[in-house]
């Protein structure tokens, strides 16, 4: 009992009415009668994620005060102040609604009324209105910063990302990746190069490429020295990554002639290009395949 009188007075004191309808309105205590001296009264207003809040003043006067020390509306959301107002006209230095609309950065906006221990007139407070709006993620967003890789469509309560033809749309709802593995080469020689080449290779991408010639040839690779993938200073490769090897998927007794070229690039937007130039070397001869390899240009 004594816990629940407790958490009463305490509701009292800091409680704040709730308001989480996609509209609705508040206004001061008697509203339109003047409001009584010596009250707090809080109102926190929640809408789903995907929507802002904007508030808009249909009536205003409070008693004027400087900076309005004594009564006051003042409008919060995550913590900062957006609005502190009193008195029924502008001044210097106090600020009233008039017909400004207020939006919530995100989807929660806190509003106080206090009014101090004396009232010099009648004042008739205030009356105000809220409408859930929605946010239109597709717009805010710079060309750097862009929530979809592709296509953004907004819709009332979201959005969502969609991809170019021949593009699919990564599990993360945001990045589009192209699906590139599985081809097998068996050509004695070609240029393989990373996605898109000239321009840069997608992010998150995981590619993998299986290059096979004939029995009584070997494998040669020439990366062009124009290759950029993206590094580090300090660590090898922690990003995007160009692997050569044998794998699983060559037959274990074509060794040398069986190569796997994967090609892994991470979220981030900072993909470049990459070439390889495969030629198949006869075992006997090695040495006078190798002086035919001039394929790329010089630096
Ligand atoms: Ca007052
Ligand atoms: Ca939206």
């Amino acid at each position: 009992m004594r816990i629940f009188i407790l958490s009463l007075l305490l509701q009292f004191r800091c409680g704040a009415e709730l308001l989480s309808e996609m509209y609705g309105s508040l206004q001061s205590p008697n509203f339109p009668e003047p409001y009584p001296r010596d009250t707090e009264l809080n109102w926190n207003i929640g809408v789903p994620d995907g929507f802002r809040i904007s508030l808009f003043f249909s009536h205003f006067d409070l008693e004027p005060s400087y900076l309005c020390e004594y009564d006051f509306v003042k409008v919060k959301a995550d913590g900062e102040v957006l609005a502190v107002f009193c008195g029924k006209e502008e001044t210097d230095t106090e600020e009233v609604p008039t017909q400004q609309v207020i939006t919530s950065p995100r989807n929660s906006l806190s509003i106080q009324f206090v009014s101090d221990f004396s009232n010099e007139e009648r004042f008739s407070g205030f009356m105000a209105h809220y409408s859930a709006v929605d946010v239109d993620e597709c717009s805010q967003r710079s060309d750097e910063d862009q929530l979809c890789d592709h296509f953004c469509h907004n819709f009332i309560g979201g959005y969502y990302c969609s991809c170019r033809y021949g593009y699919q749309l990564h599990t993360d709802n945001h990045t589009c990746r192209v699906e590139c593995s599985g081809a097998v080469f068996k050509e004695r020689s070609g240029i393989l190069s990373s996605i898109n080449f000239p321009s840069p290779y997608p992010k998150s991408s995981d590619c993998s490429y299986r290059i096979e010639v004939e029995e009584g040839f070997r494998l040669r690779l020439q990366f062009d020295p124009r290759f950029d993938v993206e590094d580090h200073p300090d660590i090898t490769c922690p990003y995007d990554h160009v692997k050569v090897g044998s794998s699983h998927s060559c037959p274990i007794t074509h060794t040398l002639r069986c190569l796997l070229i994967g090609s892994v690039s991470d979220p981030s937007r900072k993909q470049r290009v990459w070439t390889v130039l495969w030629r198949s070397v006869s075992r006997v001869h090695p040495d006078r395949q190798q002086r035919r390899l001039h394929p790329f240009p010089q630096r």
